[in-house]
């Protein structure tokens, strides 16, 4: 995949500068993905399928769809043999699913149904464990990066625990939990009263990329959200003597040092200008159909345009989040072109965008371009998918909302600006106590505040 970066990180000259990079070959096998529950596992596939569009697919050593759930497990098998049949790189990718499913419908979105099975269900996810180490074996490296899909509902506690099982198995592997906050009542009860404390303990450190269950369209957003991490995956960031293979593993060990325990993203699609109609495909390799591109000038500042909406409330995918404008960000451009055409448009978008100030704005701003075709449903229209992601710092409102009720403002909050994330025991504890110490032995209080917003049980 030809990919172009703009470097607008070290601005003691105002020139940009795009470094060219040849296509990609073949990348080893670096990444595991593990989705846990219906969902997670949903965003799972997406984020393989995407790759796969993006030739990349190889990349992925092994996916756990971790959803005890027949339906799930059946449906999963059915569309992989349809759409990706055997890899044909490397060791090849694994996708492994529970064996032991003690209720074929998974647990009700009850997060602690789980438990009078926990003794079978650890033997059952060691032995997955295994698997994903042998394989990581076969593949030749340890996966430099793990993206766990997670949420808040009946497979979210064994999902920390799964975590903790990867973070030993991988000690020195970028894990990259993606949370999906609760929107619903029920899950939002579940949240405060019990899988918020249990992810304190067992995902304590973690850097989270942070979404919000979405109300209006889920796929649409699963979809952004998959589109985001490929992109980032097969971009090319970073010096060119870093040895790494992982380019979402390099972002993560730029923008987590500056990160109070979140990450967020921000993701913008729009439709490409064409005057050429193309050819397209429907069988592969489909994905090396490439858009033809009207006038420059149209593409660039359209292209400014959708890099500048990833600062919409809209485009991030979490709500109610903000980012320190001096912190290290990362853009991903994803366009449907020939990788010929792709470094001039780079840099006239780099030179439009100078000059609309985004560098003064984000004084810590990196932005790749690549070439990808995906699919968007039956319809061949083209499009350019812009994402950004970004350290975030101070209290996270949603999460702020879900345990305290209500939008509550912490007056001390800004006191306590990197306290954010699991592991800080922040959210859990009264203003008062000091909450860099973990809870102690009277949970009464933490009780009271739960059953304030109880409306039922
Ligand atoms: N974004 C998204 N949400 C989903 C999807 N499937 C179910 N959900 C929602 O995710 C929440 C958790 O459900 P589920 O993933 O089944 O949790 P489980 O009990 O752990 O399997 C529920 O509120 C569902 O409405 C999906 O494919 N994408
Ligand atoms: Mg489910």
């Amino acid at each position: 995949m030809p990919s172009a970066f703009v470097r607008a990180r070290s601005r003691n000259h105002r020139l940009l500068h795009t470094a060219k990079r040849g296509a990609v070959t073949s990348a080893p096998s670096t990444l595991v993905v593990v989705g846990m529950g219906t969902a997670g596992v949903r965003r799972s596939m997406l984020f393989a399928q995407r790759m796969s569009e993006l030739s990349a697919a190889g990349r992925i050593q092994t996916v756990v769809g971790y959803d005890c759930n027949e339906v799930t497990i059946a449906n999963v098998q059915k569309t992989l043999q349809k759409s990706f049949g055997a890899a044909r790189t490397g060791a090849g990718t694994q996708v492994l699913f529970p064996n032991y499913v003690p209720m074929p419908n998974g647990f009700m979105r009850d997060p602690k149904r789980f438990r009078d099975f926990l003794g079978p269900l650890e033997r059952d996810m060691d032995n997955i464990i295994s698997q994903v180490m042998m394989h990581s074996e076969r593949c030749g490296r340890v996966p430099e990066t793990i993206i766990e899909f997670m949420g808040f509902s009946g497979h979210a506690v064994l999902g920390g625990i799964l975590h903790q099982k990867l973070r030993n198995a991988f000690p020195n592997s970028a894990i990259l939990p993606v949370m999906m906050l609760p929107k619903d009542h029920v899950s939002e009860e579940w949240t405060k009263r019990y899988i918020w404390e249990q992810y304190e303990e067992l995902l304590s450190g973690s850097n989270c990329l942070v979404t919000t269950q979405s109300d209006v369209n889920a796929r649409e957003d699963d979809v952004r959200l998959a589109t985001g991490l490929a992109g980032f995956e097969v971009a090319e960031f970073g010096e060119e003597n870093d040895p790494s293979v992982s380019q979402l593993g390099v972002t993560l060990r730029r923008l987590t040092p500056a990160s109070g325990g979140w990450l967020g993203m921000a993701a913008v699609k729009r439709k490409m200008p064409i005057t050429k109609k193309f050819e397209w495909l429907n069988f592969p390799p489909w994905w090396r159909q490439y858009a033809a591109v009207g006038p420059d000038d149209d593409l660039s500042s359209l292209l400014g345009n959708a890099i500048w909406s990833t600062l919409d409330p809209a485009a991030q995918l979490a709500e109610g989040i903000n980012q320190p404008p001096h912190a290290p960000q990362e853009i991903v451009v994803s366009l449907p072109l020939h990788g010929d055409e792709l470094e001039p448009v780079a840099a006239q978008a780099a030179e439009a965008l100078d000059h609309s100030n985004i560098f003064d704005r984000f004084t810590n701003l990196d932005i790749a371009f690549n070439t990808a075709r995906f699919t968007d449903g039956i319809e061949p229209e083209p499009y350019m998918h812009v994402t950004r992601i970004y350290p975030v710092n101070g209290e996270l409102q949603t999460v702020t909302a879900i345990l305290r009720g209500g939008g509550v403002t912490l007056p001390h909050a800004a006191a306590m600006r990197s306290e954010t994330g699991f592991g800080s025991y922040f959210h859990l504890r009264d203003p008062a106590y000091n909450p860099l110490l973990p809870p102690g032995g009277d949970n009464t209080e933490i009780e009271d505040n739960g059953q304030q917003h109880v409306r039922y049980v």
